[in-house]
């Protein structure tokens, strides 16, 4: 159900002085992909390293693994991340938000091995005839002064200037798309016919939620995504390991050329790549960084790590506060997304690095936004 928690995506319409011109309305429905935007808080000293060992749990997985999914062993491991700036691939941003890196300690549990897929998306909705939120049309009585004709069904899509342009307006490069969905994921001349192995993209924060409800699954906490990111590595920048190129291998799917009109694809997709295309990690997770941003339970706050650097004990399977606040967009109800996507680079956001954070708005998909889901074993 789209709420009116939810339809606070419009609420960057008076956020932004966008006025009520018909042509800017659409953008500015636009929960905009807050995850690509530089932080608004001003950069901290680089902290000391400040990981401890991670010491996963030594009991085997307790029963064969359901279809498609990885044991991860829960443990204790250090959350978060350092300044990556001056890091090779490191990026221009301090990622305050993921410090102080705190210790956590979480159960085993079994999580996805890959992201959700188109396949598995379909099989959903064909089960249960969902309607994605991006499929729905917005009602006028919800966004008073919408030109009728703009009251209708769509989502973001990536659109790249075919020029060199500034960083510091991503406007430029994301459009508000009438007809783009998950069946069409730039819009309605788009398919996912020949794309079935691809991440599902479009969705919502609800719809991810509605899919897992309907695998017997959930989503991940933020806590559970990084300790099975991390792949039972101490402090290591990427999921698997400190070199971005181990050996000039390309391990994710990431952006290569001049952010965002040159794409030079390098590592092989433009765009979305068939999930399991990179190699694991060591807990056998594909494409944790880079490919399509991984919703989380969590709601996004930027302060969330304070509290556990100064607890005397791990902080026991965390489930992020109890609302929302980005400073940022105050308005907006967000969730935490985690991994970065095919749009990420060291020129803007290197969230490709595993312990660095996203955040979404709950009611906006986006064509590099997906997930994977978590299942904790029977008790
Ligand atoms: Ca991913």
């Amino acid at each position: 159900m789209l709420n009116s928690q939810g339809r606070l995506r419009f609420a960057s319409y008076a956020l932004l002085g966008c006025g009520a011109a018909a042509l800017t309305w659409g953008l500015c429905r636009l929960a905009l992909p807050p995850a690509m935007a530089p932080s608004a808080r001003p950069p901290t000293a680089a902290p000391a390293f400040n990981f401890q060992p991670t010491v996963p749990h030594a009991a085997p997985a307790p029963s064969p693994a359901p279809d498609g999914m990885a044991w991860i062993p829960g443990g204790e491991f250090s959350m978060g991340c350092d300044d990556p700036r001056g890091k090779p691939f490191g990026g221009n941003n301090a990622m305050p938000d993921a410090r102080p890196v705190h210790r956590v300690a979480l159960d085993g549990f079994w999580m996805d091995r890959t992201e959700v897929t188109n396949r598995q998306f379909a099989a959903f909705v064909t089960a249960t005839s969902y309607v994605t939120v991006a499929e729905r049309a917005p009602k006028a009585e919800d966004f008073p002064g919408a030109p009728p004709e703009n009251l209708v069904a769509g989502s973001i899509v990536f659109t790249p200037p075919a020029h060199s342009i500034s960083l510091e307006n991503h406007y430029q490069w994301w459009a508000y798309v009438p007809g783009a969905d998950w069946r069409h994921p730039t819009g309605p001349q788009s398919s996912i016919e020949d794309a079935l192995d691809h991440p599902v993209v479009q969705v919502a924060y609800d719809d991810a939620v509605a899919y897992a409800q309907w695998a017997g699954k959930r989503l991940p906490t933020e806590a559970e995504w990084e300790c099975a990111a991390r792949g039972g590595l101490t402090g290591a920048v990427y999921p698997w390991g400190n070199e971005f190129r181990p050996g000039g291998r390309w391990m994710a799917n990431t952006w290569q050329g001049a952010f965002p009109a040159q794409n030079t694809t390098e590592d092989g997709y433009a765009g979305l790549a068939p999930v399991g295309t990179y190699p694991a990690n060591a807990y056998g997770l594909h494409d944790v960084s880079g490919n399509v941003w991984e919703w989380c339970s969590d709601w996004y706050r930027p302060d969330t790590y304070v509290g556990g650097a100064t607890a005397a004990q791990p902080v026991i399977d965390p489930q992020g506060p109890s609302s929302s606040y980005d400073p940022q967009e105050p308005g907006q109800a967000k969730r935490v997304m985690r991994g970065g996507s095919f749009l990420c680079t060291e020129q803007y956001c290197s969230r490709y690095i595993v312990g660095t954070r996203g955040k979404g708005e709950i009611s906006s998909g986006c064509n590099h936004i997906g997930f994977r889901c978590v299942q904790s074993p029977a008790r």
